[in-house]
């Protein structure tokens, strides 16, 4: 059985529909905390309320399904973390741990954790990032992040658990909307041209930030996933990188489908904060070599695609 944690979530939701096509539906777990599920995803096969926080819950849970293999999606986004610290610590990082000592007493034979953008900070180098360099980053979610990667490379070191993640950017989907991180905004400015033909920006026009579309996003676990543990030097850290670009640029490609579609800014500065010390692109070589990485879209048929799909969505 496949367990996703955080399976109610933007990127859970895609993620189990994607693995029950694979898999088929009776072996993938949907596991979901307080978000209810979708209709589609709950009638499609067996889910179960995920807490990752209690311990013996999630011990009784991996055992009773026979859990081979875990998607560990839960977090707790980079803006939310910001307004409660506890609740992110509790779940990015005593989640985290849960999970590894769990996947590790049960016989897990691997576990899968995305890492962030956000993992790096003001002291990296903000363009083409290299996978390995200076991480000090400066929110309770990014240092959240830099722990999940040690944790992971140090179950895999010392207990030979096998435990991968990538580091994901900001990632654009018409399906489940995302909640509470900073890159959140491109998602809405799609929602605010189709609906109204306005959006307020929370990030000043010239944010520069990784971003990728939600088939690569999966594409990238899923690939991540089923490479062959000889080629990988990395373990729980890889860069992958699709595209970057800032508001003032998305709302441009934007209007071309729109032309009456326009943007305003009104710059919050807490995310504005996380945003500044987010690199503005990533050295994506260690995932092209180790593991093949290599993303399909680009910014036109990401903008394309999701205008069309969330256009046909609302209607
Ligand atoms: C966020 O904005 O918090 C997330 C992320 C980049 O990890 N989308």
């Amino acid at each position: 059985m496949i367990l996703v944690t955080g399976a109610a979530g933007q990127i859970g939701t895609e993620l189990v529909s994607e693995l029950r096509q694979r898999h088929g539906p009776q072996n993938v777990l949907a596991g979901r905390h307080k978000t209810p599920l979708p209709e589609e995803i709950a009638s499609s096969g067996p889910s179960e309320i995920v807490d990752v926080t209690n311990l013996d819950q999630l011990k009784a849970i991996v055992q009773n399904h026979n859990v081979t293999r875990i998607f560990h999606l839960s977090s707790i986004l980079s803006a939310l973390a910001e307004s409660n610290i506890h609740a992110a610590h509790q779940v990015n990082i005593n989640g985290v741990f849960n999970i590894l000592t769990v996947a590790l007493e049960a016989n897990v034979e691997q576990v899968i954790i995305p890492s962030s953008i956000a993992a790096f900070g003001a002291d990296t180098p903000r363009e083409s990032t290299p996978n390995d360099t200076i991480q000090r980053p400066s929110t309770t979610y990014g240092i959240s992040k830099v722990f999940t990667e040690l944790m992971g490379n140090y179950f895999y070191t010392r207990f030979k658990l096998d435990v991968r993640g990538l580091r994901l950017p900001g990632v654009l989907s018409w399906k489940t909307e995302p909640t509470a991180g900073t890159t959140d905004y491109a998602v809405a400015m799609f929602y605010g041209a189709i609906a109204h033909n306005k959006y307020e920006c929370y990030l000043g026009p010239d944010t520069i930030l990784p971003m990728m579309y939600m088939p690569d996003a999966i594409k990238s676990l899923l690939d991540l996933s089923t490479a062959s543990i000889n080629t990988l030097s990395h373990h729980s850290d890889f860069n992958v990188h699709a595209m970057s670009f800032t508001p003032s640029e998305l709302a441009s490609a934007i209007k071309k489908i729109n032309p009456q579609f326009s943007i305003t800014y009104n710059v919050d500065p807490l995310r504005q904060s996380i945003a500044d010390s987010w690199p503005s692109s990533l050295d994506d070589s260690a995932a092209r070599k180790e593991w093949g990485w290599q993303p399909d879209f680009d910014m036109a048929a990401l903008v394309n695609d999701m205008y069309s799909n969330l256009e046909d969505k609302l209607k």
